[in-house]
């Protein structure tokens, strides 16, 4: 705790006199054309957040998740009941899709991101599998950089997360969409945290029969 204060400190301070500015305006370039996608884990159901395609997270649980065919999206969950979940996309026969790229984030950074509205764009500042920072559309940084992102090189993708159990605590995954996606659901809980997958394909319109 005093570790992580102190730091923060020092970050702000870093921040504050320009000595990250550089990495920051570096590693920004990164995170273009991703999308964000929040939601609150809870034993009762996965309650919508910020929603990708723009649309409306308003109070629905288990929302359906509209995913683009081949777009990365960065996935942050924040724990709301102090029950432990975690997170998998299965395909359509339940299988776990070994897909998602574990990012660490800092729980305030998902404070900040569900702040914005849900038509603003975000920009996260990802490296090293950290989200460091986030900016939003005015090319404003919101927080301090991580400036020890040290060299990750090695991107391990897994097919479930870690059971995250304490309340508040946040975790996230990066993921492309693809056609087999069907579902995302907590292992823990799999009757009350599901919800569907819907991906479409990037070049036609007019989906509305089924693919198999
Ligand atoms: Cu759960």
């Amino acid at each position: 705790m005093t570790e992580n204060t102190s730091r923060r400190r020092f970050l702000k301070a870093a921040a504050a006199t320009g000595a990250l500015a550089g990495l920051n305006a570096t590693v920004l370039a990164q995170g273009q054309n991703e999308e964000v996608i929040l939601l609150g884990g809870y034993t009762q159901g996965w309650q919508g957040y910020r929603l990708p395609g723009g649309a409306s997270a308003s109070g629905t649980a288990n929302p359906t998740l509209t995913l683009q065919e081949g777009t990365t999206y960065t996935l942050m969950w924040q724990n709301g009941d102090g029950v432990g979940h975690n997170f998998a996309i299965q395909d359509s026969q339940g299988n776990n899709l070994q897909v998602l790229e574990p990012l660490t984030v800092q729980a305030d950074t998902f404070s900040q991101i569900n702040q914005t509205s849900e038509d603003q764009n975000v920009t996260l500042d990802i490296t090293g599998g950290n989200v460091t920072g986030v900016s939003n559309g005015t090319g404003g940084n919101m927080t301090g950089g991580n400036a020890t992102g040290g060299q990750q090189t090695t991107q391990s993708l897994v097919a479930k997360t870690q059971i995250l159990s304490e309340e508040g605590a946040v975790q996230a995954v990066r993921f492309t969409a693809t056609p087999e996606m069907a579902q995302y659901i907590c292992i823990v809980h799999p009757n009350t945290m599901v919800g569907d997958i819907e991906v479409q394909s990037g070049g036609g319109s007019g989906n509305m029969t089924g693919s198999m």
